[in-house]
């Protein structure tokens, strides 16, 4: 049994995702970080980063913050969604894991806090951060364009970078101009997996272009 601490943005998403797609039993304890529930010193004795997504495996008493060595911990424990150890595929798989977790989910943060949550407030800061976006955006379209997924087979690569795409109105990306990136998206977004763990900890439809 695992403890997963989350809340409804793309980061906490991953996980509720991979642990649906895992067949793995959780319980999930809603952390509402409007209401600076990431300070209460129970979950920082969890995630001392204060910041979901969280877990705490039952089975071995580890607790692991960081949505990237989550996925990672949990596809090493149910030895599925990752290519095969130490084949091109493997390292395609961290490459892309890494990507999103270095450039993708950061710079798309501050896509939306500067276009979403606070336009008109930095020209400079909407267009560094929207230009980026646009850019990143590319990129995977193009890495996509002759393979079904970012590594091979559909793995936890995947699972780190849909959450973040399903924002794409918030960072002014018409994903019509992605068209492999696009096929990717409805590929994913049709899983039932996906579609559980999206809602997790509450009902929220995925957006379809
Ligand atoms: N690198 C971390 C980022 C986690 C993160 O930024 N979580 C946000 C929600 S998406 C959060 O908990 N923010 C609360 C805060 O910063 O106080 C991961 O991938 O797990």
């Amino acid at each position: 049994m695992i403890d997963l601490y989350t809340w409804g943005t793309p980061n906490g998403r991953k996980v509720s995702i991979a642990l649906e797609e895992m067949r793995l039993d959780y319980n999930v304890h809603p952390v509402d970080i409007a209401k600076d529930e990431q300070y209460e010193p129970s979950f920082l004795a969890i995630s001392p980063n204060n910041k979901i997504p969280a877990i705490v495996d039952q089975d071995t008493g580890l607790n692991l913050m960081e949505s990237g060595a989550i996925l990672l911990y949990l596809a090493n424990k149910t030895g599925t969604f990752m290519p095969k150890s130490g084949s091109e595929d493997y390292w395609r798989c961290i490459e892309w894991l890494m990507w999103q977790m270095g450039g993708f989910g950061p710079m798309l943060g501050q896509a939306n806090h500067f276009l979403h949550f606070n336009p008109g407030k930095s020209d400079y800061a909407e267009r560094r951060y929207g230009d980026e976006a646009e850019r990143l955006y590319d990129i995977l379209d193009q890495h996509l364009e002759e393979r079904e997924f970012v590594a091979g087979s559909y793995s936890i690569a995947d699972m780190a970078i849909f959450p973040w795409c399903a924002r794409w109105q918030w960072q002014n990306i018409d994903i019509d101009d992605f068209d492999n990136l696009k096929r990717w998206y409805h590929a994913i977004a049709a899983r039932p997996a996906v579609i559980k763990g999206y809602g997790i900890p509450n009902p929220e439809e995925i957006p379809l272009p």
